[in-house]
């Protein structure tokens, strides 16, 4: 008996530190994998230019953090379940620790994002690039971070256009009726109901099966999207070009995160976000008339509006501005404004 429990005694001493150093040991190697491990979220994979530009931006800060930093970057609103409107929260509560979003699904948190939205604000491209690269971005970098998220540098979703499976569409009068899926911000449900239209807010993740099914009639979303989703394929015969909005990808990081993270970290992941958004700026703008020759081919067919139709669409949205300039801020629209005039 005293032999057993003798010989027991420190063997069970013992068991007890080695579990001890186990668990301390596996402790430490986590603290130390969350350190060095970020989780970016995005709504698109890298089969479309958004991931892309979540992977070109893990790949920069891989390179030049000689692999002290990881970004492991999660698609598909995965983090999230797939409801993309829950990113900009998810990101603010830790659950996200970095993303590549679109302004329109952090816009229900940031009523700012609603500013790219405004139909037909923004003309072109340069338009687009007067507002970001200007004071009006800043005062939305600004917004972002009053709510508790560091905003890093923009990217590009791009100029949404429309799509249907019913008709062409030139004039307003052709939507009435017509079901058309809708993103995240209440924004949209005013914009396509004053064209007549009867818009259906769902997920990305919905949206290719109610095209499918024929629940809805229509969509809008960049080229570059309707192309490597193949849009086409689910009936979508008919997409009128009519640059209603455009819609910047935003790089940004959850503040508890970014606030264990040295200055020498901080700063690569900052350079490497603007680079990152820089290259997938130029390479879906670039890519924009293969794009729109590829989906010609497939028999889609494309139409593309003259001066008056396109006031005709303007003129039926006016009053989405007098709903949502106060709700965006009269200082920030008028800061885009004269922007773009400027431009
Ligand atoms: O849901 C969409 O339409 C998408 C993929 O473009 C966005 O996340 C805004």
């Amino acid at each position: 008996m005293t032999s057993l429990f003798g010989s027991r005694s420190p063997s069970r001493f013992s068991l007890t530190l080695v579990g001890a150093a186990i668990a301390l040991g596996s402790l430490a190697a986590s603290a130390d994998v969350e350190a060095r491990e970020l989780k970016v979220s995005t709504v698109l994979s890298d089969a479309f230019p958004w991931g892309q530009a979540a992977q070109k931006w893990a790949d920069l800060v891989e390179e030049r953090s000689d692999g002290e930093l990881t970004l492991r970057v999660f698609p598909n609103s995965q983090l999230v379940s797939g409801d993309q409107t829950r990113e900009f929260s998810a990101m603010r509560s830790g659950l996200i620790d970095l993303a590549v979003g679109s302004t329109i699904n952090w816009s229900p948190q940031v009523p700012e994002l609603n500013l790219f939205s405004l139909p037909f604000l923004m003309p072109d491209e340069s338009a687009v690039d007067a507002i970001t690269e200007g004071e009006a971005g800043e005062l939305v970098f600004q917004a972002i971070e009053s709510r508790g998220v560091v905003p890093l540098a923009w990217g590009e979703n791009g100029f949404r256009q429309l799509s249907n499976s019913q008709g062409v569409i030139d004039e307003p009068a052709d939507l009435e009726g017509l079901k058309i899926r809708v993103v995240g911000s209440p924004l949209f449900q005013d914009t396509f109901s004053a064209l007549g239209a009867n818009p259906t807010q769902m997920s990305w993740a919905d949206a290719k099966p109610a095209l499918t099914t024929g629940a809805v009639d229509g969509q809008e979303n960049p080229l570059s999207v309707f192309d490597v989703a193949r849009i086409d394929q689910v009936g979508q015969e008919h997409v009128t070009l009519w640059n209603y909005m455009n819609d910047p990808l935003i790089f940004a990081a959850n503040q508890q995160v970014w606030s264990t993270l040295s200055d020498d970290e901080k700063a690569l992941l900052r350079e490497t976000a603007v680079e990152a958004g820089a290259w997938e700026i130029a390479m879906t703008r670039e890519q924009e008339s293969e794009r729109l020759a590829a989906i010609q081919e497939r028999g889609v067919t494309v139409t593309d509006l003259n001066e008056e139709q396109h006031e005709a669409f303007v003129a039926a949205t006016e009053g989405v501005y007098e709903k949502w300039v106060p709700r965006i801020g009269e200082d920030l629209v008028e800061a885009a404004r004269s922007a773009i005039d400027a431009r």
